[in-house]
């Protein structure tokens, strides 16, 4: 049994620091700490001792303040306590490995949180924001992760099962009456309340794919002719001055990748050798590099001259490169009827950049969201929405026909377990196993 056993690790990261904590979780937390601190001392929960900690011959192993959490008013809902020790790898090793003398187990990864999610302390979205969290890469994500982690999320599925379990309610008393005696205004009514309380806002959700964007973050290519300004982009975008930029065709070779954000999404943008055909072996390779960059790219940036239109035309050299934004720089340089699709702007004029921030971040989902705390934020979750939404309409097809009417309440309570596997609920052990196993120690 997972929760009957008192787990231990070291929570801090690995290294030196300042400070390094030990996590204990489960009966024997307190009773452990007792010995370890070589005291009778009955900790107050949520008071900070000052304590030395000693290994088996009484010798001090380490000191510092002693929490004690009792449960269920804790992280995992058990009996937690944390040592905050120094950060000094050597006696963190040494304190926790006398935790597992005196009779704890080493956690696996995410244990702490598992046994918060099996204790009904949180749910298993939020568990998942804890990862998140941790792992954002911007601000924006950290935030996006801390709305999941209030519980937002996790409410709005909720509410569509309880939905779910109340149209099914309804459908069920249909099985009861014959069908010339369930008016079809009830059918109506029932159709009605479904499509707007979960297809539409369901479909909305998965519309979006912002939230999965804020965590996994974007690729993005810049390609075009030489000269045009590929490279001049890519430094006016991220603001640094990676890229080198000269007046002569052809500098890019490489394809140079710089990590920055747009819009709060985690953007690697990269700069690519001009697309021409050319018979120096160098540039043909920096060729066949730029079109791989463009074929694996999220999003990717066609970059034109607008003094030289022979630069404009994005299929001369590849036509089956596939570009999702258009730019028109050097507009400084001419004064010119702007080709349909194309986004002006100068780099030397310091013109247009802005508007080609946001137009980017638009390209990658950011456009206003009703409900952002409801947003998507993983592949598994995605998945079970889809599959959920797929049951409630074919449910919904089939409603209103007698012979079909026990296949409809099948199908809604089908898309409530799916839904279920978002919060934890239902027999998900699986699903457990794989979500924890991507946890690191110690959380
Ligand atoms: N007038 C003007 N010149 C620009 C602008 N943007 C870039 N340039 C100049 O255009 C030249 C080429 O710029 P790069 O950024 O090196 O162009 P590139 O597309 O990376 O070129 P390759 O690496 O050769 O493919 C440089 O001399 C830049 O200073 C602009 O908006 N207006
Ligand atoms: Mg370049």
């Amino acid at each position: 049994m997972l929760t009957g056993s008192t787990i231990s690790a070291i929570a801090t990261p690995q290294g030196r620091g300042g400070i390094g904590i030990i996590r204990l979780s489960g009966p024997l937390a307190l009773s452990i700490t007792q010995t370890l601190c070589a005291t009778k001392t009955s900790f107050t929960p949520r008071h900070a001792y000052f304590q030395h900690w000693y290994d088996a011959n009484h010798e001090t192993i380490d000191h510092g303040l002693t929490l004690y959490f009792k449960g269920p008013n804790s992280y995992t809902g058990e009996d937690t306590v944390e040592l905050q020790g120094h950060g000094s790898p050597l006696l963190l090793r040494a304190l926790f490995e006398r935790t597992l003398e005196l009779g704890c187990r080493a956690a696996e990864p995410g244990e702490f949180t598992r046994r918060a999610v099996e204790h009904g302390k949180i749910d298993l979205s939020q568990a998942e924001a804890v990862v998140a969290c941790i792992d954002a890469a911007t601000l924006r994500a950290a935030r996006q992760a801390q709305k999941q982690l209030d519980g937002a999320f996790g409410r709005r599925i909720h509410q569509y099962m309880d939905d779910l379990t109340s149209v099914v309610a309804h459908v069920e008393a249909c099985l009861d009456f014959p069908e010339d005696e369930v008016p079809s205004l009830f059918y109506d009514q029932l159709r009605k309340r479904v499509e707007l309380e979960l297809i539409q806002p369901m479909r909305a959700q998965l519309k979006s794919q912002l939230g999965e964007r804020l965590f996994e973050g974007a690729t993005v290519a810049i390609v075009g002719e030489p000269n045009v300004g590929k490279s001049s982009l890519l430094n006016a975008l991220s603001g640094r001055d990676r890229a080198i930029v000269t007046d002569i065709a052809g500098t890019t070779r490489d394809v140079l990748e710089v990590d920055f954000e747009i819009h709060g999404i985690p953007i690697r943008l990269a700069d690519t050798a001009g697309l021409r055909h050319s018979d120096d072996v160098v540039e043909q390779e920096g060729v066949r590099r730029a079109k791989i960059a463009a074929e694996s790219a999220d999003l990717v940036i066609f970059v034109a001259d607008a003094a030289r239109p022979e630069t404009w035309d994005a299929k001369a050299h590849f036509s089956d490169l596939h570009c999702d934004m258009f730019i028109m720089n050097k507009m400084d340089k001419a004064s010119i009827d702007l080709p349909v699709g194309f986004v002006p702007l100068s780099i030397k004029g310091d013109i247009g950049l802005q508007s080609i921030v946001d137009t980017i971040g638009a390209q990658l989902g950011d456009i206003d969201l009703a409900d952002e705390g409801a947003m998507i934020t993983s592949a598994r979750h995605r998945t079970a929405m889809a599959t959920s939404l797929e049951s409630i309409e074919k449910g919904l097809s089939m409603l209103g026909r007698e012979e079909m009417i026990d296949l409809t309440a099948m199908e809604w309570r089908r898309a409530w377990s799916a839904l279920g596997e978002i919060l934890g609920i239902g027999d998900v052990e699986f699903i457990l196993d794989k979500v924890f196993s991507e946890f690191c120690i110690g959380k």
